[in-house]
């Protein structure tokens, strides 16, 4: 069977191979096994990278407690999908993954609060999104787990502070120093990528919109970030303001598609959809149900959106759009 491994798989493998550190190997490695495409033909390669980087840990973790501390820079994806935020010290990241989630971020007044991977859910219509607060990052402070996390993010908030007077100079400092790790924050993902470069969709969140000449700060951001290229979102933890349109345009984001599950015969689970990347298949979806459908798949009906008439028999090369009910039938149904 063909591996058929993708261009992010590819770009993994090209910074393992010019990694100089193991620190960086690592990252690298983690990166290929969590974008390898699962199946029988990436079986031995899958191994393969596994046997590798546990060799990588053993290196580090002698003497350092490597290993344990690694594993506290790790977020366990959950929900629908996944987005970081990033941003200077002081913007109000702790704040925003506070008042959109139930998690419980240190928030203070002075810089460098947060040191770990902080996740919380966020609900959304029938949905939740994860949400991870992350430390600050200016140009001299860059903590060496966080780019692995932001490669493997569905998509990026980018946290400006309004309140601030050296609003553009931090918020330009993040996008550099990002540029710097390969991770290049963009509004949509380039037909022709760089080689060694990750892309990540990115919301600009203009936070702090209650304090004294916010709009006059916005309107300074809108210049440097133009709105068509940055899309951008202005809120107020405080006074809530601009929060409802945030947890819409994180959806967005994410850019999946909500596709809920019906026994033949049966009533459709419209409480638990399962979340796709927009474009997916009927075949795609088989395989999030169990990965042992796709073979046996016969044929599927389509209700919703993506359906010319309700019950619409398709193939498995069928695009679904969000809020279809699909029907799987297998050899035995
Ligand atoms: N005026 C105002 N202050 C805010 C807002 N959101 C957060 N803050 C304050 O900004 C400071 C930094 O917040 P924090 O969430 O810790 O920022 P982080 O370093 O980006 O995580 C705290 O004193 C917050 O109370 C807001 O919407 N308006
Ligand atoms: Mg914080």
């Amino acid at each position: 069977m063909p591996a058929n491994l993708t261009p992010d798989y590819k770009a993994a493998e090209e910074r393992f191979r010019q990694a100089t550190t193991t620190e960086e190997k690592i990252e690298a490695l983690e990166e290929m096994l969590a974008v390898i495409p699962k199946h029988k033909g990436t079986e031995k390669l899958q191994a393969d990278i596994k046997r590798r980087l546990s060799k990588l840990r053993q290196e580090m973790g002698a003497g350092k407690g490597g290993a344990k501390r690694a594993a506290a820079f790790r977020v366990e994806k959950e929900g629908a999908g996944q987005i970081c935020l990033v941003g200077p010290p002081n913007a109000g990241k702790s704040s925003l993954v506070a008042a959109l989630t139930r998690a419980q971020p240190a928030i203070g007044d002075y810089p460098f609060t947060t040191h770990v991977p902080t996740p919380g859910m966020m609900p959304w219509e029938d949905i939740q999104i994860q949400l991870v607060d992350l430390p600050p990052v200016t140009p001299d402070y860059l903590e060496p787990w966080l780019p692995g996390l932001l490669r493997r993010a569905e998509g990026l908030f980018l946290v400006a502070d309004l309140a601030s007077d050296d609003l553009l100079a931090d918020t330009e400092a993040v996008v550099q120093r990002l540029e710097q790790a390969r991770i290049v924050m963009v509004r949509d993902l380039p037909e022709s990528p760089e080689p060694l470069m990750t892309y990540q969709r990115t919301l600009l969140v203009a936070n702090k919109l209650d304090a004294p000449e916010a709009n006059e700060r916005l309107a300074l951001l809108h210049e440097l970030f133009p709105p068509e290229y940055h899309p951008t979102v202005a809120v107020s933890v405080h006074t809530g303001a601009g929060l409802e349109t945030l947890r819409q345009a994180a959806w967005e984001l994410i850019d999946r598609v909500r596709v809920y599950g019906k026994p033949a015969g049966q009533k459709p689970d419209m409480e638990r959809p399962f979340a796709l990347p927009r474009g997916s298949t009927v075949e795609e979806f088989a395989a999030a149900v169990h990965r042992d459908l796709p073979a046996q798949l016969k044929s599927a009906r389509v209700w919703g959106p993506s359906a010319r008439f309700p019950g619409q028999t398709v193939d498995r090369d069928h695009v679904l759009a969000d809020q279809d009910v699909v029907e799987l039938h297998t050899g035995a149904s």
